[in-house]
């Protein structure tokens, strides 16, 4: 491997502090403009800016050798990858949530309801292991205006401090997974020098922010 490749968001929640985190690897290189490939210029390394959602299967598929993604984005996506180092930025929680006057009043409660999500492989694999039935209704986004529209009885989505179900009449309902940024490599890699080499970098600064 003469070149390594680690894929970052091209633009959203942890496209600044993966640039941060990599720049105080002592990492020299561009920020994402227009280009999608950004070349470091002293270490032989090249950053791919990308959808958060397609991180996980270009690792997996070695297209990049290394991925910053979210663990829900991980879980979801039901790849194969290893996890070679939690990031402590991109903190949240996936989250079952319900309207503030509804009559559920324990997780029983959701059998035979709608729940709306964008994380469906998550929930369904959740409900299962809860022994819960209920009818999943896969959104693209704006999940939390769902049940004032009358498409879901509870909604399934990420929170971090909780003013957007705050704002839309909703009440946290029971935690499904907590996330957080997570470097990602392709399984059986992880050993590469190069890899190694950045790992500790990471490590370093993780370390010095303690
Ligand atoms: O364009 P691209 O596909 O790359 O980005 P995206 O729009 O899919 O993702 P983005 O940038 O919104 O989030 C990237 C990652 O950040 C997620 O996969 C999580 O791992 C992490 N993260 C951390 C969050 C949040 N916190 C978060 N609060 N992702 C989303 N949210 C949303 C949530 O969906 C809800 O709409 O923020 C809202 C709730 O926030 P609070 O603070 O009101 O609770
Ligand atoms: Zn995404």
């Amino acid at each position: 491997m003469k070149t390594l490749k680690i894929a970052i968001q091209k633009s959203g929640r942890l496209n600044e502090k993966s640039v941060e985190l990599l720049k105080n690897c002592g990492l020299n290189f561009e920020n994402y403009k227009s280009s999608l490939i950004s070349p470091v210029s002293n270490f032989p390394l090249e950053i791919l800016f990308l959808r958060d959602d397609d991180i996980p299967e270009y690792v997996q598929d070695g297209i990049a050798h290394l991925g910053i993604v979210g663990e829900n984005v991980i879980q979801e996506t039901e790849v194969e990858v290893a996890y070679l180092q939690k990031l402590g930025f991109g903190k949240c929680s996936l989250k079952l949530a319900i309207p503030n006057n509804s009559d559920i009043t324990d997780l029983s409660g959701l059998n035979g309801k709608a729940i709306a999500t964008t994380y469906p492989v998550i929930l369904n694999k959740y409900l299962q292991n809860q022994g819960i039935q209920a009818d999943i209704r896969t959104i693209s986004g704006s999940v939390e205006i769902s049940p004032g529209l009358g498409l879901s009885d509870a909604i399934c989505d990420l929170v971090s401090t909780g003013g957007t179900l705050k704002s839309n009449g909703l009440k946290p309902f029971g935690d499904v997974m907590s996330s957080e940024a997570v470097l990602i490599g392709r399984k059986g890699e992880e050993d590469t020098d190069l890899i190694q080499e950045l790992i500790q970098r990471i490590q370093s600064v993780l370390r010095a922010k303690e």
